[in-house]
């Protein structure tokens, strides 16, 4: 028996641009529950985590915007996302902003040994109140899970870490910061750079990273960040940079990950309706949810 839950997390506090909490919405309206039915025995949308309508925190001591607010919700999604687990589900959860990916490892993590993750993204959301250019939280939910960061948000879950640096593997990378290049060397953390994917192809790229995670992993979460594409085919992200993944490229990874049956969790991030052109973003996010379980041309 298959079964799926979705969740969503209407959040959009870990950066600056309004939006991104409509990303469940987008998702939604462009077709998940639908599409994803015919992929599974059940389908159950557990709704969304409430998040409401808080006023900003600013604490320019800590460099850490909506800290206190973030701890909280990002606990919330994480109690949901170990129902989904307990009762069998797949967690597939829809962002909001990346910051969310604290509360979906939290709640995952504690279910492996040995979990994975791949982060399919343009940055690699290593920062920590230190490092950060700008005090943004979805910059730093990589860092929060390798137990680097403020305690309220590595203790999220009530556990540190939830991850180890050799059980990661970012693709798509384009855009990192000082700090974050630091600590990739320094924890050596596998990453396929956009320079990687344009020398040796899509297929290698994920080929090695499937091998890699395979033999070192008990189970492997995939965050996805629409950021990720490249904006041409993404449009509707807060923070696009140019060159990134295509589209094409993009299915042909979700269908070798569904081949090789190695994903146990999944998040799509960073989806804003507001800066996107018709919903082109969430459809995109759907079609790729459509191979990532196993849709197939013929
Ligand atoms: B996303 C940035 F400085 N690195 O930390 C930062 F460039 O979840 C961007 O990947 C972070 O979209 C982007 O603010 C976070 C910046
Ligand atoms: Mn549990
Ligand atoms: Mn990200
Ligand atoms: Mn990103």
């Amino acid at each position: 028996m298959k079964k799926l839950a979705i969740i969503g997390m209407p959040m959009d506090l870990g950066q600056r641009r309004r939006g991104v909490d409509m990303g469940p919405s987008a998702i939604r309206y462009a077709g998940v529950n639908e599409r994803l039915k015919k992929l599974f025995d059940e389908v159950l949308d557990y709704g969304d985590i409430p998040i409401g309508r808080p006023e900003v925190e600013v604490d320019p001591e800590s460099n850490l915007r909506n800290l206190h607010l973030i701890a909280e919700k990002t606990e919330l999604l994480s109690k949901e996302v170990d129902k989904a687990i307990e009762s069998a589900s797949f967690p597939l959860v829809l962002g909001g902003d990346h910051s969310i990916a604290i509360g979906t490892l939290a709640g995952v993590a504690k279910h492996y040994e040995n979990l994975g993750v791949i982060w399919y993204d343009a940055h690699g959301d290593l920062n920590t109140a230190e490092t950060s250019p700008t005090g943004n939280i979805h910059g730093m939910p990589l860092a929060v899970s390798l137990g680097m960061g403020h305690p309220l948000l590595t203790n999220v879950g009530g556990y540190e870490p939830k991850i180890k640096a050799e059980n990661i593997v970012i693709i798509g990378a384009r855009s990192l910061d000082e700090g974050e290049r630091e600590l990739i060397k320094e924890k050596g953390i596998k990453v396929y750079t956009m320079h990687e994917i344009d020398r040796i192809g899509m297929t290698k790229v994920m080929e090695e990273s499937i091998a890699y995670l395979k033999e070192r992993t008990d189970g492997v979460h995939l965050s996805l960040d629409l950021d990720g594409l490249d904006p041409h085919d993404a449009p509707g992200v807060g923070t696009p940079v140019n060159g990134g993944i295509s589209y094409r490229e993009s299915h042909l990874a979700m269908e070798m990950l569904a081949e090789s049956q190695i994903i146990t969790s999944a998040e799509f991030v960073e989806v804003n309706p507001i800066l996107d052109d018709k919903n082109k973003t969430a459809t995109v996010a759907v079609a790729l949810m459509g191979s990532l379980f196993g849709e197939k041309l013929l």
